[in-house]
């Protein structure tokens, strides 16, 4: 009977050291879980704050983004014969407005930009353009210099 008991309390020996070994592994796993679960946390908070501000930049890569597009306006004249094509050309434009004005011509010239003073070479198959802020409220004549020629009117409005 001792015998059996003897076999009986290191059944229950190996039992509760079992149940001790699963108990500190459970620890061991609880606590590594929770490790675990900690970072986990804060790298759902990281990359929820890198997803914002993904959102942020690409708000202000929109918001950045419209000024470009709109580009110079653009004023095209034509010269035939040393005279604009269609007559004087007439643009209007807003104050601040980055314009662009690109000249073709048949004869050899300088175009001047009245106001803003810009003067640029022209020549049959070498456009001239004069790009400018259009800072200067008024009306400007755009002129063939040498004949004195007058090929545009540009009024900028405040
Ligand atoms: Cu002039």
């Amino acid at each position: 009977m001792a015998t059996l008991r003897s076999v009986s309390t290191r059944r229950r020996l190996a039992g509760f050291l079992a149940v001790l070994a699963l108990f500190v592994s459970g620890l061991a796993l609880a606590s590594c879980g929770g490790g675990e679960s900690e970072p986990a946390g804060s790298t759902t908070e990281t990359t929820t704050t890198s997803e914002t501000t993904t959102t942020a930049e690409t708000a202000t890569t929109t918001e950045t983004t419209p000024p470009p597009p709109p580009g110079p306006t653009e004023i095209r004249i034509v010269v035939v014969n040393g005279a604009p094509q269609g007559g004087i050309v007439r643009e209007k434009v807003t104050k601040n407005d980055r314009v662009l004005l690109i000249v073709r011509s048949d004869v050899a010239d300088h175009i001047h930009l009245h106001g803003y003073d810009i003067v640029r070479d022209v020549a049959p198959g070498k456009p001239a353009r004069l790009p400018f802020k259009a800072t200067i409220p008024g009306r400007f004549e755009v002129e063939l210099e040498d004949r004195g020629v007058q090929i545009a009117d540009i009024s900028v409005q405040p």
